[in-house]
């Protein structure tokens, strides 16, 4: 089994890729959920949904969230009531959290409900939350503290960080399964992710980052900084801003003892040196995935 350790974008993307050169019943994704949020009354799970309707075809592209040929009638009404439509929820989207919320309320654990949606949609990779308990990433700014929605979409993270905290690490358990397969993994993926908002939550619940560090051997990870910046998302930005080098030399110092290869861009070929230095292998190919080809070379690379 290989093991994904996944934000949203990047990491369904590079799940995707993977089913060019290997079995999806044998690919386990842990994902993170320091993006969840509650909203009226609902049980939202941003980068599990991202990941199960990329997976299941069903992914809006140009939006990067929420799904394809949505409609927006529930939002638009809400909006003109004056209610909370800053975050949008389309229509069809709105039956994934309606149907999530309800099965939480019977008793059923968020692993369970992931699952469920995954069966339901035809996706046959494991999709696991990192923990079933409630962990939120919360953003220090000088305008004060921030839930992760309001600093990515309501501020649309143009605020500057002052630092990171993780609401609940402490105490969460990682999710049945998670510490097993990392264990038993023949290769363990970070994907293509945010070190600091996607990766370091999943870390953060108390025994995985041990788990992974005690593989670190079997482990690659995918820089999601090229030549200096982030294909999407505040990555880079969020790097500088934490004291951080937004590169891939970056990228391979916060790795650096979880890690033993980071995969870097071919543009970023001439820092392989720097990357080596700190004690990573390093493979170079195009870690874009704009075509099926590209695709599958970074697939055939992260297991390789
Ligand atoms: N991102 C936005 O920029 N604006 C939105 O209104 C928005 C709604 C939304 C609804 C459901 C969902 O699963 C994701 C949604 N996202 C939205 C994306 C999401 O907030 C972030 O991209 C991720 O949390 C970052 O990984």
């Amino acid at each position: 089994v290989i093991v994904v350790l996944s934000g949203g974008v990047g990491a369904a993307r590079l799940l995707r890729a993977l089913r060019r050169v290997h079995d999806p019943a044998e690919v386990t994704a842990i994902v993170n959920v320091g993006d969840d949020l509650e909203l009226h009354g609902l049980t939202i799970c941003p980068d599990l949904d991202t990941i199960t309707y990329t997976l299941a075809g069903l992914n809006n592209e140009e939006l990067g969230w929420g799904l394809r040929g949505e409609s927006w009638r529930v939002m638009d009404e809400l909006a003109a009531l004056g209610g909370a439509a800053w975050f949008r929820l389309g229509d069809r989207d709105l039956a994934t959290h309606l149907f999530r919320t309800q099965r939480l309320r019977e008793g059923a654990t968020k692993a369970q409900v992931t699952a469920e949606l995954a069966e339901h949609h035809g996706v046959t990779e494991r999709l696991v939350p990192v923990t079933n308990d409630p962990l939120a990433t919360r953003f220090g700014t000088d305008e004060g503290e921030l839930s992760f929605q309001e600093y990515f979409v309501a501020r649309h993270h143009d605020v500057v960080v002052r630092s990171l905290s993780l609401r609940g690490a402490s105490t969460a358990r990682p999710a049945p399964g998670v510490l097993e397969s990392i264990a038993t993994a023949r290769r363990i993926v970070i994907a293509p992710s945010n070190p600091l908002i996607s990766i370091e939550p999943i870390l953060a619940v108390p025994g995985v980052r041990e788990a992974v560090i005690a593989r670190r051997g079997d482990v690659v990870a995918v820089s999601p900084i090229i030549a200096g910046a982030a294909l999407k998302g505040p990555a880079d930005r969020l790097l500088h801003e934490l004291g951080h080098e937004a590169s891939c030399v970056g990228v391979a110092r916060c790795y650096q003892e979880l890690a033993g290869t980071l995969v870097i861009d071919q543009r970023d070929e001439r820092r392989a040196p720097e990357v080596r230095d700190c004690g990573l292998d390093v493979r170079v190919t195009t870690t874009i995935m704009a075509d099926p080809d590209d695709a599958r070379r970074l697939a055939q690379e992260v297991l390789a």
